[in-house]
């Protein structure tokens, strides 16, 4: 076993977290203010090479190995989740789908373009009544005179839906309505070239979120919209398969952006415990705040360490299913703690967002909802124990 991180990696981290500290920390909080992120950022990420990930260099990508994947994530998750969101969207869930499920064609058309941030990708499975129960959507797609399919339906809470110029849409296919349910769902690359494409319809999801608020979440409606035949992703009723796999590159990168929330939330209290002082002394000199110190420091390294076995095992080519998802429930819950403690060793003022483990907290707790609960992760762990 080696613990040390190998030169590649060490390259990527240091990268991202140069860029993260100078180039997103010092807009987070005006983004999570406004409401939106600034273009350039995705321009900057993409110039050094975070967007390409682990594609492979012969399709545009950046070659990376899954861990130095995560560590990227991990260094943005630290100052920013809507900007390691807004990545793990784009080049997890959509573009490591595209590169394991697109025919070449599929993959020359889009993969060098998003990795040079000219196409952002979003993906379309969630909607208003199928959430967990993802085999129960009801937008359909009904076959075209042999041309292609006509989508109808809704989706929510697409994150990128509305900057996205491409879509991986989930829907239910007509001719194999007698199918098991799941077996009836096609994945479609669904292009989205400007607002007013015919049938589609895009707006900003209603409502405020608590936390992810530089995000950009979508509610898409299809309306009789043509998708020609050559872009089914993957082979008509494969559609489950594509999203489920889709989802355990997205998840792997949510437990890597947890970890770096957790670390921005030690760093805080530690710098916080040592200049704040109470009863005549730092309150780092207090036996309750080191214990919160030391519980928040044991959980986040058992954290990475179960974000940085699943990654190795992915670059081992071993299936990761159950330890991705022991990754994600982990690390999520231990930083929702780690950021709760947080806002509570800083009192009054980790109220307020006057310092940011306030918007660490509102964050957090998207990250163990999103790309499966909390509950959905411990349903594939027992699964897969049990099975
Ligand atoms: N990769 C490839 N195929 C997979 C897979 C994966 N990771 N996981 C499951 N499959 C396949 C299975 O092999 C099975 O195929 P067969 O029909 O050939 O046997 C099929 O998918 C059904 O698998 P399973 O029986 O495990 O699925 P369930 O219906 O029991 O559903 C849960 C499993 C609940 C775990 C799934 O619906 C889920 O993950 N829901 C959460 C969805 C989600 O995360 N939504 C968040 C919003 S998207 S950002």
């Amino acid at each position: 076993m080696n613990f040390f991180l190998g030169e590649e990696q060490l390259h990527w981290q240091s990268l991202a977290c140069t860029f993260a500290q100078e180039r997103v920390q010092p807009l987070a909080r005006e983004m999570d203010e406004a409401g939106q992120m600034p273009h350039t950022l995705i321009e900057e990420m993409a110039t050094r090479g975070f967007l390409g990930g682990t594609i492979p260099k012969a399709w545009g990508g950046s070659g990376m190995d899954a861990l130095s994947l995560a560590l990227v994530y991990e260094e943005l998750g630290r100052v920013c989740s809507s900007v390691r969101g807004f990545m793990t969207v784009h080049t997890s869930l959509v573009m490591q789908c595209i590169n394991q499920w697109g025919n070449d064609e599929q993959k020359q058309r889009y993969l060098p373009l998003m990795a040079r941030g000219e196409l952002i990708g979003c993906y379309a499975l969630t909607e208003p009544d199928a959430g967990s129960d993802a085999a129960s959507i009801q937008t359909t797609a009904r076959s075209e005179g042999g041309l292609g399919y006509a989508l109808n339906g809704e989706k929510i809470w697409i994150t990128n839906g509305n900057i996205a110029r491409i879509a991986i849409v989930f829907a239910r296919l007509h001719t194999l309505q007698e199918k098991k349910q799941h077996e009836q769902i096609t994945a479609f690359l669904v292009p989205l070239n400007a607002a007013e494409d015919a049938g589609i319809k895009r707006t900003r999801m209603p409502g405020e979120p608590l936390g992810h608020r530089a995000s950009d979440h979508a509610h898409i409606v299809f309306n009789d919209c043509f998708i020609g035949h050559e872009m089914v992703l993957g082979g008509e009723g494969m559609g489950f398969k594509v999203a489920m796999s889709a989802l355990d590159h997205g998840r792997l990168g949510v437990a890597a952006g947890a970890v770096g929330v957790h670390q921005a939330c030690l760093d805080a209290c530690i710098q916080f415990a040592k200049e704040r002082k109470q009863f005549g002394k730092p309150i780092g000199d207090f036996e309750m705040i080191q214990s919160t110190i030391a519980e928040m420091k044991a959980s986040l390294d058992a954290a990475r360490l179960l974000v940085y076995r699943s990654a190795w095992m992915k670059d081992q080519g071993l299936s990761t299913k159950l330890e991705t998802s022991i990754a994600k429930y982990f690390a999520t819950n231990a930083a929702v703690k780690a950021a709760s403690e947080a806002v509570l060793l800083h009192g009054a003022r980790g109220y307020s967002n006057e310092y940011p483990v306030e918007r660490y907290y509102r964050d957090i707790k998207g990250l163990q909802i999103y790309e499966g609960t909390e509950h959905i992760q411990k349903i594939v762990i027992a699964k897969e124990l049990l099975r």
